[in-house]
């Protein structure tokens, strides 16, 4: 049985985001059965333990599956899905195509998007982040807009819904505290449209269940 790790606690603000949760969601729709193992005090292992054996910086998500271990969401995503036709296409451009969009999720979109949510989330009342939000915002809102020109007409960023809608509706919601999303209806469409399938609402069911449960 995989195991996914996932924090046994975190703040209201990072319950639903969490990024174990495009690991719980590829699972959804692959199919694939998986035990949550819970870090912190207290839990199923330690942080420590949990650094020092699985993931080197101490983040969420890691998996173990069949004695193999393995970190990054996106790394893990994409391993789960080569297991499945419904997230990784067969052939060979297809399957290019999504990596593509799961690259550009992570680095083009992803990063833009942390900084501004960092900005928010962490560091709101320091001088340095009320001089850098602005810019910020304006970098993000520019990847944004060029993200929903590429969506118009699609339903999905690489022909079928993939790994690689998983990794950009899950940024996404990093913003749900702001209008940036909802600015474009192109991309609050989209990203109601993924959220929608089954699989996503078992997955978030799961991280906020778990979390409560711990609580
Ligand atoms: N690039 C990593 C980022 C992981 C990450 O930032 N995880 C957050 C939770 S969503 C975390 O563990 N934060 C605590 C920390 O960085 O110490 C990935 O995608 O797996």
């Amino acid at each position: 049985m995989m195991h996914v790790y996932a924090f046994a606690s975190v703040p209201p603000f990072a319950q639903g985001l969490v990024r174990d949760l495009r690991v719980r969601w590829a699972l959804e729709e692959a199919g694939i059965p998986y035990r949550v193992m819970r870090v912190g005090d207290g839990a199923d292992l330690s942080r420590d333990e949990y650094t020092k054996n699985l993931q080197p910086f101490g983040q969420i998500p890691a998996i173990e599956d069949d004695g193999m271990r393995l970190f990054e969401s996106g790394a893990i995503v994409q391993y789960i899905a080569e297991q499945s036709s419904k997230l990784m296409p067969a052939d060979p451009q297809k399957r290019a195509e999504v990596l593509q969009w799961m690259f550009c999720a992570l680095n083009t979109i992803e990063m833009p998007v942390q900084n501004l949510a960092s900005i928010d989330l962490f560091y709101a009342n320091e001088e340095w982040a009320k001089q850098r939000r602005r810019g910020a915002a304006e970098m993000a809102e520019k990847r944004l807009a060029e993200l929903a020109r590429c969506l118009e007409g699609r339903a999905y960023l690489a022909g079928e819904f993939s790994a690689a809608d998983i990794l950009m509706t899950s940024l996404l919601r990093i913003l749900r505290h702001t209008d940036l999303v909802a600015r474009h209806p192109v991309l609050a469409e989209y990203q109601k449209r993924c959220e929608a399938r089954p699989a996503f609402r078992r997955a978030l069911d799961g991280q906020l269940g778990d979390l409560e449960a711990a609580a």
